[in-house]
C-alpha cells in the first residue's frame, strides 16, 4: 500500500470528521488549513517549511530538508563565530532576548558576502527526532566584517523567520542543534551547539 504523505493523511481525517474544518482559512495557501499545520509540525504562514522547495502538502517529510550543502569548494572566506540558541541579548536595548536560533559570521574575504545558504538542524534528545532548514538570509556580510542572523519574529532586518510549530519550540528536552554554511564555489563551515532542557524561554 502506498502511503499518504503526512499532510495528505492528516487532511483526510480532518474533513472525515469535521468538512467545516477542513474548509477553514489557509493564510499561505499551501493547502493545509491553519488549524492543521501545528499537528505537521508545519508553519502556518510559510508554504514550504523546511525550504527543500517542495510544499508543505506534497512534502512526505514537511520539517526535515535534505542538506543543501555541497561537498568540497575553494576554501572558506568566512567563520562561524557565536552559534546561540538560548541566552539570547538584544544589543540595542541589552537586554535578555527570547531564546533563538541566532549565528555570528565573520567575512574574512574582499569582497560582501551576500549569496549564500544556512542549513540548520535540531535533534531532541529524548526522541531522536531531527528536524532540518534550508534558508537563503538576505542577510549581507561586509568583506572584513561580520554579521548577525537571527531565526525568530523575522521582523526586522537580519531576521528570519522561524518555524512556530518547530521542536525547537514545543519540545522540553534538550537539543543538539547544527549549523552549517556555505557560499557557491566555497567549502561550507560548521558549528554546534547544545540546548539545556527547559524549552526556549521567552525574555524576563
Ligand atoms: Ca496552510
Ligand atoms: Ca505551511
Ligand atoms: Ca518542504
Amino acid at each position: 500500500m502506498k502511503t499518504l504523505p503526512p499532510a495528505l493523511a492528516i487532511l483526510l481525517l480532518i474533513g472525515t470528521l469535521s468538512p467545516a474544518l477542513a474548509a477553514d482559512a489557509d493564510t499561505d495557501a499551501d493547502g493545509i488549513p491553519d488549524i492543521a499545520e501545528p499537528l505537521l509540525h508545519t508553519d502556518p504562514m510559510n508554504a514550504d517549511t523546511d525550504g527543500d522547495g517542495i510544499g508543505d502538502l506534497a512534502d512526505s517529510d514537511a520539517v526535515n530538508a535534505p542538506s543543501p550543502i555541497a561537498e568540497g569548494g575553494a576554501a572558506a572566506t568566512y567563520r562561524i563565530g557565536e552559534l546561540l540558541v538560548e541566552n539570547n541579548v538584544d544589543p540595542v536595548a541589552k537586554k535578555d532576548a527570547p531564546d533563538h536560533l541566532e549565528l555570528q559570521v565573520f567575512n574574512d574575504g574582499s569582497a560582501d558576502l551576500t549569496d549564500y545558504t544556512l542549513f540548520y538542524t535540531f535533534t531532541d534528545n529524548d526522541s531522536g527526532v531531527t528536524e532540518a532548514y534550508v534558508v537563503h538570509p538576505a542577510v549581507l556580510i561586509p568583506a572584513g566584517g561580520e554579521a548577525r542572523i537571527h531565526v525568530d519574529e523575522g521582523t526586522m532586518p537580519g531576521h528570519l523567520r522561524a518555524n512556530p510549530n518547530s521542536i525547537y519550540l514545543t519540545s522540553m528536552a534538550g537539543k543538539h542543534v547544527t549549523a552549517t554554511l556555505q557560499a557557491t564555489g566555497q567549502a561550507a563551515v560548521e558549528a554546534t551547539v547544545e540546548k539545556d532542557p527547559g524549552g526556549a524561554e521567552q525574555a524576563d
